[in-house]
């Protein structure tokens, strides 16, 4: 396959004026995947073999966070290279992205790649800095989806979503080799995200499998205030609930979500439907001859959550392999970066919980796994790296693989010497988090905070004044954490005896990080 050429703009070093070979970017991005299931970060629910191989073939990265943990948010950060406060899309409910800002897509663009975005953009305006793109409106459907198109018509496709987004993936990466231009092909799926609709030919897959508990699936939330004033209880029937979620469905008695999950089923063909309905009616059965109630039906939910969302994923690794194979057969795996990861981590029965936006790890987290092109010009690393990366680096890297200038007001950094087997020494030590949807679904209060390299972790929720409107608790309150001897973020230290050092440190440490990215929450609680 022929590798695209450029000769670089005047103001690059002589050095860097040679023509150098700009490399392809296939960036596949899920949206609630996390690293307790994958099988390259964690062996003990799931096997993903495919996921896996672009770790084995390239590297993992065993400390990459967001900035935001939630999903237009963390778009945003990602395409802008800046923490949320700057690039204007803080929260996924009143936000409506600002398409004529700088973004990486765009200088990718003016760098001489063609550009292209297929799935979940969730940035609500019309995508700007993509020579193509083809986008599912919202969240989209698993079932039959909808799909927008560059001219703003929407249709409707047979299939199953995930499989569908990697043909026309495969479809546009072979159209555009016929340009000769190098590509960055933004791949973002829906898969695995709520209510886990499974592919029906793995309707049963995982279904003899029982999931071990997380050990602090009964937190009881002591010194965390946030923690325990949450909504997103895999016990709660109001949070996750027996029908969309667990797909047991009682005609007599719907929760909020049975009118969408029923409007997601009737989006099935009568044969699939069938298979469907044999399938889940048989499971409603049997729950209903069970009678279960309290620590059973929660641990119930726990199984059934687990089951399907592993079923999704399975779905998600296939197609990750077809991918694969697809830049083997055609060559592109020479001149191609290959990236995965999520939009952020989410919870697994960790604390009782599914869905994200915390900053505790789990969700803070997010899988991120790369391959540099099979014929890199340059040394490239192999196996972990562990230096702290954030989804604002992203840009920066892409960037920088294209020879392309990256703009001072980034807020990321390359990961580009870490690629090439580099260990900086003036590597980051700490990264700065910032959430805010709130009041909203799930209630998670607004927060942000600092976690340093050497695993403590300072964080502070605050109000805002819609709550009062809102009438929940109010909760301003500060929580520690050392995670090297509390990795599961059990016991807030903060106040306690004999951390007041720890706590100066952090404090110092997250006020240097306000500044230097200017978020504006320093003038409302401002550090002394
Ligand atoms: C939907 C889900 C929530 C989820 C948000 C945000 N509810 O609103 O559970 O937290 O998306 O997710 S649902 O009833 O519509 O399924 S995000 O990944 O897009 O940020
Ligand atoms: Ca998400």
């Amino acid at each position: 396959m022929k590798k695209a050429f450029l000769t670089l703009a005047v103001a690059l070093p002589a050095v860097a004026m040679a023509q150098r070979t700009q490399y392809n970017v296939l960036y596949i991005m899920t949206d609630d995947h996390t690293a307790q299931m994958m099988s390259c970060y964690d062996k003990t629910n799931v096997v993903t073999p495919n996921l896996d191989r672009i770790a084995q073939d390239g590297v993992r990265f065993v400390n990459s966070f967001v900035a935001n943990s939630l999903s237009g948010p963390s778009r945003a950060c990602m395409i802008t290279g800046k923490h949320s406060h700057a690039n204007g899309f803080t929260n996924n409910e009143h936000g409506i992205f600002d398409g004529s800002q700088q973004t990486m897509p765009k200088l990718l663009q003016a760098a001489g790649y063609s550009t292209a975005l297929i799935g979940k953009w969730h940035l609500i305006s019309t995508p700007t800095g993509f020579d193509h793109y083809e986008i599912i409106p919202g969240q989209g459907e698993y079932y039959n989806p909808t799909f927008i198109t560059m001219d703003g018509k929407t249709h409707v496709e047979q299939g199953y979503l995930t499989n569908l987004l990697t043909d026309k993936a495969i479809n546009w990466m072979n159209e555009q080799q016929k340009t000769g231009k190098p590509f960055a092909l933004f791949l973002h799926e829906k898969a695995c995200h709520r209510d886990w609709l499974p592919e029906i030919k793995y309707l049963r897959e995982y279904e003899d499998v029982t999931f071990p508990l997380p050990h602090n699936f009964n937190d009881t939330y002591e010194g965390r205030l946030a923690a325990g004033d949450q909504e997103m209880n895999i016990a709660s029937n109001e949070d996750m609930t027996m029908d969309y979620d667990c797909k047991i469905y009682d005609p007599a008695n719907p929760s909020r979500l049975g009118p969408t999950y029923l409007a997601y089923l009737g989006r099935l063909n009568s044969r699939d439907r069938a298979a469907y309905d044999m399938f889940y009616d048989s499971l409603a059965i049997d729950f209903r001859s069970r009678h279960l109630e309290g620590q059973a039906l929660k641990e119930y939910k726990y199984q059934r959550f687990m089951r399907d969302y592993a079923k999704v994923l399975k779905t998600f690794d296939d197609n990750v392999g077809r991918l694969l194979a697809y830049l083997d057969e055609t060559g592109l795996s020479k001149n191609t970066l290959v990236v995965y990861t999520s939009d952020q981590g989410f919870y697994m029965g960790e604390h009782g919980w599914f869905d994200k936006r915390f900053m505790y790890e789990e969700s803070f987290n997010t899988p991120l796994v790369m391959r540099m092109p099979t014929e890199y010009d340059g040394p490239v690393a192999h196996g972990d790296i562990t230096e702290m990366v954030q989804n604002i680096d992203y840009a920066p890297t892409f960037l920088d693989l294209a020879g392309a200038p990256i703009p001072e007001d980034m807020h990321g950094v390359s990961l580009l010497p870490l690629l090439e087997g580099q260990h900086p020494k003036d590597w980051r030590q700490s990264l700065y988090y910032h959430y805010y949807e709130y009041p909203a679904e799930h209630k998670v209060r607004r927060h942000y905070g600092v976690r340093t390299a050497d695993g403590w972790k300072l964080v502070h929720f605050y109000p805002v004044e819609e709550e009062n409107q809102y009438g929940a608790q109010q909760i301003d309150a500060w929580e520690l954490y050392d995670l090297n001897t509390d990795p599961h973020e059990m016991s807030n230290l903060f106040g306690q005896k004999g951390y007041e050092k720890q706590t100066k440190r952090l404090m110092k440490e997250l006020k240097k990080l306000q500044l230097q990215y200017n978020d504006p929450i320093l003038e409302t609680y401002p550090i002394k």
